[in-house]
């Protein structure tokens, strides 16, 4: 049976529309889904909306519509933005789903018999936009939230209570023996110190919220969104392919993508929810860094966001893609701006990787008709059937290998750079191979072929490596090329060729990948 991935990103809050920050979540989570399609495993790749809760409650109340107009407007939008930033998600949950609702009360039930679940009485400081009670070293002065600024209020309520403090160990010892289940590094040791820092029992109800999934042994109380919401990831797969239960298939998860806003929930609530239901938990919570723009993070609550869907509608799905993964180092902060995306696009999509797959096709119909030539090569063996100049096959080797190494520890810039290396190398390439000179002289027919040959195999190779960030440019390419498949044994150079010979396909002319935007 092939080996399966699972890949999540967070359900996000239908409290307003969509932005930057939930694509780039999305796009980074739909790259590693279409590698490992491409390594020829059987993925599923979640995402959806968290519809429950406060923030939902309030923001409807505020506009004068029922939570579940709102939820369904906005859920509607976070729908559509997904298919035009190029994601292949295998479903998009919402958790308002019935099928949902009835999976949370039954594991919720089972954490209860199980004896983790007690009433009392709840006071602290809580933020209605979290949906979240601050412990007292995370208040601002003057009771703020250090999230949205806004005022803190004082919450007293009686409450069906989740024993978090009794998982203190059993999560100490996941941390130890798992150290990759927090990634990047200092994400680990973050989630590490507020579990040795002391864990205390949270809410797991609310009595005074009606907008939730109810609790079965209680109809005073809905379940706090939280628990409702982390176990999406769970619930999905009893229900997203109808009658059929994916579960076995696919969990535990591989991978949840998250930003470091939702960490705790994440690296130690969800853990311990889990033990609590005897799930098992996992691989790993990879924890990226916010886009920023003018040092603020980006977000619905303080206003200033950038519109992806204009973005798209520009320069297209595939831009957005690619300046997001390689302008912020995956895993870090960074600051996005209108001029470093127009400035990447021109400079690497337009020139670099544009121009090369332009050029190349070019040559090819100009000098070869549109056939791919079979070179003599430089093989190690002469004669022994085509081979790639031994320069380009130098730089080429391993690479396949390498990016899927980097995809696996979530270092998606970096895969991204090692492919683009090879993209400037190809460019370096026909500069110093020259082939409009070659042409004129019909003595060097044979190191034209080679050139050329190498130069659409390398062009090849790199494109079906660039695929998962760049589909659609790269399936248009592909077709171009005449080698439309994606998978990754073919991302080798020769491969195209078939077993040693030569790539005697048709090439076609395409229209340039990343034209200039109009208007320029
Ligand atoms: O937190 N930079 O939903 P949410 C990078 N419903 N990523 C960003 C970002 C930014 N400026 N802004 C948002 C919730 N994101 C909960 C999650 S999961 C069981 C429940 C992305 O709509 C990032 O993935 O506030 C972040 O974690 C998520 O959107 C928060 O989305």
């Amino acid at each position: 049976m092939a080996k399966s991935f699972y890949v999540t990103t967070p359900i996000y809050y239908v409290n307003a529309a969509p932005h930057l920050g939930h694509a780039y979540t999305t796009i980074a989570a739909d790259v590693m889904a279409r590698h490992h399609r491409q390594r020829g495993e059987e993925v599923f790749f979640l995402t959806g909306t968290d519809e429950h809760g406060e923030p939902v409650a309030d923001a409807a109340h505020a506009q004068g519509v029922s939570p579940q107009e709102l939820a369904d407007k906005n859920a509607e939008r976070f729908k559509a933005l997904a298919p035009r930033l190029g994601a292949s998600n295998d479903f998009f949950i919402r958790t308002t789903d019935p099928e949902h609702m009835a999976k949370v009360q039954e594991v919720l039930m089972k954490v209860r018999d199980n004896g983790y679940v007690y009433e009392g009485v709840y006071e602290g400081w809580y933020c209605p936009r979290c949906a979240d009670f601050k412990a007292e070293n995370e208040i601002d002065e003057g009771k703020l939230c250090p999230i949205h600024h806004i005022e803190l209020v004082r919450e007293k309520e009686e409450n069906y209570f989740f024993a978090l403090s009794r998982f203190q160990e059993r999560l100490g010892g996941l941390y130890r023996e798992h150290p990759d289940f927090v990634a990047p590094r200092t994400r680990y040791n973050e989630a590490l110190s507020f579990i040795t820092g002391g864990l205390r029992d949270v809410p797991l109800t609310r009595r005074r919220l009606t907008w939730g999934v109810p609790v079965p042994w209680d109809e005073e109380h809905v379940f706090y969104v939280w628990f409702d919401a982390l176990l999406n990831y769970y619930s999905a797969l009893s229900y997203a392919r109808p009658g059929e239960d994916l579960t076995p298939a696919f969990w535990p998860a591989n991978c949840h993508l998250i930003a470091k806003d939702i960490l705790r929930f994440h690296t130690v609530y969800w853990p311990a929810l889990l033990m609590a239901a005897d799930i098992e938990l996992p691989e790993r919570v990879f924890v990226h860094g916010y886009l920023l723009m003018e040092g603020e993070k980006m977000s619905k609550s303080l206003g200033n966001v950038l519109d992806p869907f204009a973005v798209i509608d520009q320069f297209g799905a595939d831009a957005l893609r690619f300046y997001l993964l390689r302008d912020v180092s995956f895993g870090q902060d960074g600051s996005v701006s209108t001029a470093a995306f127009e400035g990447r696009y021109e400079s690497e999509l337009a020139n670099e990787y544009g121009n090369l797959a332009s050029r190349t096709l070019a040559m090819v119909a100009r000098y070869r008709e549109g056939v791919v030539p079979a070179g003599a090569g430089r093989a190690p063996d002469p004669g022994a059937g085509w081979a790639p100049d031994a320069a380009i096959a130098a730089d080429f080797a391993g690479l396949a290998e390498r990016v899927s190494e980097l995809i696996d520890g979530v270092e998606l810039t970096n895969a991204l750079e090692e492919i683009w290396a090879r993209v400037r190398r190809l460019n370096r390439y026909v500069e110093e191979e020259a082939p409009w000179a070659l042409a004129k002289d019909p003595s060097r027919a044979e190191d034209l072929d080679r050139v050329l040959g190498t130069l659409v195999e390398g062009l090849r190779v790199v494109t079906v490596l660039l695929h998962p960030y760049l589909p659609a440019s790269t399936e248009r390419l592909l077709a171009a090329l005449g080698a439309p498949d994606v998978a990754l044994a073919g991302a080798k150079l020769g491969a195209g060729a078939g077993n040693g010979t030569p790539p005697t396909r048709k090439v076609a002319p395409i229209e340039p990948l990343f034209p200039r935007a109009q208007g320029e």
